[in-house]
């Protein structure tokens, strides 16, 4: 019904959508946002695609004996009526191999997929500070 293609397209809400500052390129960094689920049907992040780099992964971090380290997940879980925040020393999503370096203010469009929603687009801001390496 199109009546529920609408209702889906709305359910996701992003925002805070952020990278650290880069003076690199051919580095992995991470990206942060908070993603809202305003729909009462689970969704899930499925793929990224961000023009500065490469390849786009989903990464959660653990904790270990060792400190902190990352690992890739198939999807990130968004469920429905909730709140979900990639956030630094959590769930992320990791910019591989990126091509260009990224001064703080700049911006760039990255597409999001949704297994429900669809793709969303996403303007991340490049933030003051560096985190290189840093999950
Ligand atoms: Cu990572």
């Amino acid at each position: 019904m199109p009546a529920m293609a609408a209702d889906a397209q709305s359910a996701i809400e992003i925002s805070n959508a952020w990278t650290p500052a880069l003076t690199q390129t051919r580095v992995d960094t991470p990206v942060y946002m908070t993603i809202a689920n305003r729909g009462e049907e689970p969704d899930a992040l499925l793929r990224v695609r961000c023009p500065v780099a490469d390849f786009a992964e989903k990464h959660v971090t653990d904790r270990g004996e060792g400190g902190l380290a990352m690992r890739e997940v198939k999807a990130i879980a968004i469920p429905a009526a909730n709140t979900v925040m990639l956030a630094p020393r959590g769930t992320h999503l990791m910019l591989l191999h990126t091509k260009q370096a990224l001064q703080p203010g700049e911006a760039f469009t990255c597409s999001i997929v949704f297994q429900k929603t669809g793709a969303i687009s996403v303007e991340v801001t490049v933030a003051s500070g560096s985190a290189e390496g840093k999950p």
